[in-house]
């Protein structure tokens, strides 16, 4: 009898708390990359990478594009989510379903089993592109977590408290991590350090992140 009860587990798939309410799944997107990103080429042709503004008036160094019913939205007169992408006036592309899938298979997996997203926020980093400290409160439903993605270069994400001035703590994302969001840790800041330069063999010089949200 050699079949064992672990046949069926993903390879270099495993599964670690960064703080209450932050599951980071090492891996966990990897067998779906090529599909993933067969999916933000297809839907990025109907919404384009774009350089948002912040209301202060500075331009994002971090490319946006959205799927989904809504899409997080910058302009001078402050951050929100919008049925329609402002630069084509259209409805964002429905979110394609093994984006989806994958979100709501994450977030199983890290305890929330109902997680339906209506919107997913997609992040390109070039080098030496950042995000800075911040909260994602615009959601209207606070208990449901958020699901990241990471895809392509490695980016160091910095993880603080719900106080700002905490020291946060650092993690290096690769390509295929996923890190579900809930709980005590949905209104941490978090942020992203400025992305060192490199070559991956699927993005090349590029990181795209994925963040699925219960927005409306
Ligand atoms: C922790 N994106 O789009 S993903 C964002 O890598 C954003 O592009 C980063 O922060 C990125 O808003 C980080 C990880 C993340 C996303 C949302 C969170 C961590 C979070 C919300 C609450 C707490
Ligand atoms: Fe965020």
């Amino acid at each position: 009898m050699t079949a064992d009860l672990f046949d069926e587990l993903p390879v270099a798939v495993s599964r670690e708390t960064l703080a209450p309410g932050a599951a980071l799944l090492r891996g966990f997107a990897r067998e779906d990359d090529a599909a993933l990103l067969q999916a933000i080429t297809e839907l990025t042709r109907l919404s384009p990478f774009r350089h948002l503004v912040t209301p202060g008036g500075y331009r994002m160094s971090v490319a946006m594009s959205n799927c989904g019913a809504l899409g997080w939205v910058s302009d001078h007169s402050g951050y929100r989510y919008d049925a329609l992408d402002p630069l084509s006036g259209q409805p964002w592309p429905a979110m394609p379903s093994v984006l989806r899938s994958l979100a709501v298979r994450a977030a199983a997996q890290a305890g929330f089993a109902a997680f339906e997203p209506d919107a997913c926020l997609i992040n390109r980093y070039e080098p030496g592109a950042r995000l800075s400290l911040h909260q994602d409160k615009e959601e209207q439903d606070l208990s449901a977590p958020i699901v990241s993605v990471s895809l392509g270069l490695p980016a160091v994400f910095l993880f603080g408290s719900s106080s700002r001035s905490d020291r946060p703590q650092r993690h290096r994302l690769v390509h295929g991590d996923v890190v579900v969001w809930g709980g005590p840790a949905r209104l941490a800041f978090h942020g992203v350090a400025p992305l060192a330069d490199g070559d991956h063999a699927l993005l090349g010089r590029r990181r795209i992140n994925l963040t699925f949200r219960r927005a409306g």
